[in-house]
């Protein structure tokens, strides 16, 4: 047994997030969680919402109210609809909480004390018009790298490069549009970041084979290009404050960056959930000198940068043993329909709008077996009734249905015990030997689409062997040998069960109990991590069973152009 620590990039907590933020970060994190909690493996799967920042005060502003009710509004949703997807968090917390204001300022205080914090005078942008620094996303521009016109100060959503306000081309105010941006100088905190380069490429160096070549391509265009010291204080209001004992008081009124704080909450809210156990120090198991811990985060590639140089910068300037990631997967982008995802125009599928459209473990299928791993992939309503109406409604769905209500019709609703596994069998188990391996190793390391493609191939052996053994056929005049292909069709149907619950917990359920009504502790569907043939010889002969109810419902040619009207394909525009 091991222990595995999972977080996901903390959503920020503006509005509802669309399957794109879903696919990148909390969907694999969820689908693995679930993996490692069928193995056995002591697991604690951590989210946050990410509160802080110049977007969420801005967003606040739009709404008329404060941060704080927004924050705490916007998260409820979150969590709610999380749940609805079936995330199955051990905590989905809260960067603004208790515990990561005081973890954030334990960090920034070592890091003083260390000497790895500088105060600096800078330049930054300030409207006369609004009367305020215009920090971060309080600017849009151009992009003086890629040219994409609508460029926030923090970062370029088109080229993923991280910015600041004073590099942007033709610079705006996000409040009121204003162009009259002056110049002006403010104090702030900078993370001494150049000082790590050395350790920082000696700790990915030592991760070239397990981090996907996204993530260690990032890190090394960041490394490569030198790091430059970074700003972690912000003229807002709406953050974690400066202490007064660092850098004697000049820093009054100002917060951390969001950026500083955000991943912090991944201690702050394992910390919670150990409090809400009644187990206050238990989060320290998980990241202090833990050793035995592996530790898997998930995210989008705009991402990567902040968790692979400066959250483990940080971390190494504290001089303590806090636990750095091990595997790091990176997502690239899921586009819609040929364009992009926005939040801001509302173009694509949200969250909630998706759960209207089809239920969860149909999203979660979809999602995981198109998950933009190795390069962008894109979203199209024809592509995703395919996947449903061929993968789960007539090859999976219809299986389930085929050999459950043909032992209802034929063998009384009760595995038949008559007949011996004879060749036929012996080769499907050896088929599927081989195929469970695959697919758990593919599991193992998180290789999504792949180990989608071998699920499906499992489900695609076991449908050729039950048209070969076609005891429909042969109950006319060979009983037993009829018997042989229900019992081994209910025992396929069973694994099945096993095997799609990390990633259709729903459907896993509903199948396991037609077939076979144990409930679960923790509702944990375990894996199957015997030898074939006893995994499909299990079932006790004469054990009743009750076909499940449509599992899934086909979505017609009529529906897909309905839904691409009702969301807005590339050409139409937003909904
Ligand atoms: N809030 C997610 C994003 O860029 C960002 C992740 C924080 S992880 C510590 O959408
Ligand atoms: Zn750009």
């Amino acid at each position: 047994m091991k222990r595995i620590l999972i977080t996901s990039a903390l959503p920020y907590v503006a509005g509802v997030k669309h399957l794109g933020n879903l696919v990148g970060s909390m969907l694999p994190a969820d689908v693995f969680a679930r993996f490692c909690r069928a193995r056995g493996h002591e697991t604690l799967a951590i989210c946050a919402t990410d509160e802080h920042g110049a977007a969420i005060e801005l967003a606040a502003q739009d709404e008329g109210i404060s941060a704080a009710d927004y924050s705490a509004k916007w998260h409820n949703v979150q969590k709610a609809l999380g749940e609805k997807f079936g995330l199955s968090w051990d905590n989905f917390g809260r960067s603004s909480s208790k515990q990561n204001h005081e973890l954030t300022l334990h960090f920034a205080r070592a890091l003083w004390k260390n000497g790895f914090l500088d105060v600096r005078t800078t330049k930054q942008a300030y409207s006369p018009t609004d009367g305020r620094f215009l920090p971060d996303r309080y600017v849009i521009g151009t992009c003086p790298h890629c040219n994409y016109d609508r460029a926030r100060g923090d970062q370029c959503e088109n080229c993923t490069r991280v910015l600041d306000p004073m590099d942007l081309k033709n610079p705006r105010s996000a409040i009121s549009g204003a162009q009259d941006i002056e110049i002006r100088d403010s104090t702030h905190l900078f993370l001494k970041q150049s000082g790590f380069s050395d350790q920082l490429r000696v700790w990915i160096d030592g991760h070239k084979n397990d981090w996907p070549l996204i993530v260690t391509s990032i890190a090394y265009k960041w490394l490569d290009e030198g790091l430059h010291d970074r700003g972690i204080t912000r003229d807002l209001d709406w953050g974690i404050p400066v202490p007064d004992d660092i850098a004697d008081g000049k820093l009054k009124g100002k917060v951390f960056y969001v950026w500083f704080d955000a991943p912090i909450e991944y201690i702050g809210a394992t910390k919670e959930w150990a409090e809400q156990q009644g187990k206050p120090d238990e989060w320290k198991k998980w990241w202090l000198d833990a050793k035995d811990v592996t530790y898997w985060e998930f995210m989008g590639k705009d991402n990567v940068p902040f968790h692979t140089i400066i959250f483990p910068a940080m971390i190494m300037g504290t001089g303590e043993n806090w636990k750095k990631v091990d595997r790091l997967k990176g997502f690239n982008y899921l586009n819609y329909d040929g364009g992009k995802f926005s939040t801001s125009q509302r173009r694509g599928i949200f969250m909630d709008a998706a759960l209207d459209v089809a239920p969860a473990d149909y999203w979660r299928y979809y999602l995981m077996a198109n998950a933009p791993e190795s390069s962008d992939s894109n979203f199209t309503w024809e592509q995703f009734a395919g996947i449903i109406n061929k993968d789960l409604a007539d090859v999976l769905g219809n299986f389930v249905n085929r050999v459950t209500k043909f032992c209802v019709a034929r063998f009384d609703g009760k595995v038949p015990g008559e007949g011996d596994y004879g060749d036929d069998e012996k080769a499907l188990i050896a088929e599927l030997d081989q195929r469970v391996a695959q697919y758990t190793e593919f599991m193992e390391q998180a290789d999504f689409r792949k180990a989608m493609g071998e699920l499906r191939a499992i489900w695609v052996a076991g449908n050729e062997y039950m048209t070969r053994a076609a005891p429909w056929t042969h109950i006319k005049t060979d009983r037993d040998k009829a018997a042989v292909g229900v019992r081994m069709g209910l025992n396929l149907v069973h694994i099945f069960a096993h095997l799609i619950w990390p990633v259709m917990p729903v459907m896993a359920k509903k199948i396991h109990e037609a077939i076979q009504p144990i409930a679960y502790e923790d509702g944990a569907i375990p894996w199957v991590e015997m030898k074939m043939a006893q995994e499909l010889d299990q079932l006790e002969h004469g054990q009743p069973i009750t076909p499940p109810e449509l599992l899934f419902a086909k979505i017609p040619e009529e529906v897909i152009a309905e839904l691409k009207i009702r969301f807005g394909g590339s050409e139409s525009g937003t909904p």
